[in-house]
């Protein structure tokens, strides 16, 4: 992947690398009451970003919220919300405090300065701008910001399959046990762990084992029918799927599903005790989340089928 960095791992600013870190044009939002304001930036960024305007700070909000834009170019002075509330309000939304916050404005003072700053913007322009200065302010802005996305991003990958990992599971699982909670609704999970892993590593070597790895993620990835299915590895040879809105018998089926897709991958096992092929045993449980279980009683209920799948003779689905 092109993680956009030069070779001394620095961000690189230039155009196209933000490009292609974005693999689109960047989006910015201009916020300011004055719409001949507006113009003026609209001249400096059109050629290079998809820009959005809103005269109001109330409806920038909702802009945010629809057009995900990466960063916000924003007026202090407005009627009804000013920018400094409009960006500490952004600041405060777990799913916008992401959007870096620049504001361009007449106010030369450092108190206007300071309070910007400590409304949660990453930088002050005071007008007259000039044009040139304010695109590298934004480049360089929206460089970090890409950057520590990409980061985030990759904080939540395994890196051997590209899978989510046991970080992402962690945090996912417990949102979705709490909303279950909430909803009422059942959730389930499925812990799969590959048969004589340990055999096949001796055997065909490490490398062979990642590869295996590899190709036991994808397989249990195809098993996957609906977005809110999370599938993560777990731990070495062990991943993790949790399926919301899923009762036992469904989650059982998808659990076969991924016995089946994995044996059917015939990666050839010479020292398995449970076929020619490399296997996997999956546990299954599925909770009516209420008060009083905990979501690690979830985990606990599948281990327990999971060991039940291997002492039966391993490669099957127990629930
Ligand atoms: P069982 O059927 O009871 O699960 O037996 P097993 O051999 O699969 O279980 P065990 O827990 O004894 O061994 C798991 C093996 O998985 C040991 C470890 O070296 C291997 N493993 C864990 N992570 C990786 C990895 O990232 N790459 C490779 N190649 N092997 C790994
Ligand atoms: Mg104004
Ligand atoms: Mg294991
Ligand atoms: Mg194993
Ligand atoms: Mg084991």
């Amino acid at each position: 992947e092109d993680l956009g960095l030069t070779a001394d791992g620095a961000p690189a600013h230039d155009h196209g690398s933000l490009l292609r870190l974005l693999g689109r044009r960047p989006r910015l939002l201009l916020v300011d009451d004055q719409p001949l304001n507006i113009q003026a930036l609209y001249q400096v960024f059109s050629a290079d970003y998809q820009v959005f305007m809103s005269t109001h700070a109330s409806q920038a909000l909702a802009l945010c919220r629809d057009r995900q834009p990466d960063l916000l170019l924003l007026d202090v002075e407005m009627p009804g919300m000013d920018g400094y509330e409009l960006c500490r309000e952004l600041k405060r939304s777990p799913d916008l405090r992401g959007i870096p916050v620049i504001f361009v404005t007449a106010h030369q003072d450092a108190e206007a300065e300071t309070r910007g700053l400590e409304a949660g913007a990453v930088d002050f322009i005071s007008k007259p701008f000039n044009a040139g200065v304010v695109r590298a302010r934004v480049k360089a802005q929206l460089s970090l910001k890409l950057q520590s996305d990409l980061l985030r991003r990759l904080a939540f990958l395994d890196g051997l399959t590209g899978l989510y990992n046991r970080r992402h599971f962690d945090e996912r699982f417990e949102l979705e046990f709490q909303r279950a909670r909430r909803t009422g609704a059942p959730l389930s999970l499925v812990l799969a762990d590959v048969d004589f892993f340990k055999r096949y590593n001796d055997h065909y070597g490490h490398l062979a084992g990642d590869d295996c790895l590899r190709r036991v993620a994808l397989a249990l990835k195809d098993c996957l029918k609906r977005p809110g299915d999370l599938l993560s590895r777990y731990g070495g040879e062990e991943f993790a799927c949790v399926l919301p809105e899923t009762d036992l018998a469904g989650a059982l089926a998808v659990a076969t599903g991924m016995e089946q897709a994995v044996r059917e991958q015939q990666m050839a096992h010479a020292h398995s005790d449970a076929g020619a092929e490399v296997t996997i045993s999956l546990g299954v449980a599925c909770v009516q989340p209420h008060a009083g279980i905990e979501s690690a009683q979830l985990i606990t209920t599948a281990d327990e089928q999971l060991y039940r799948a291997k002492a039966q003779g391993r490669a099957r689905a127990c629930a």
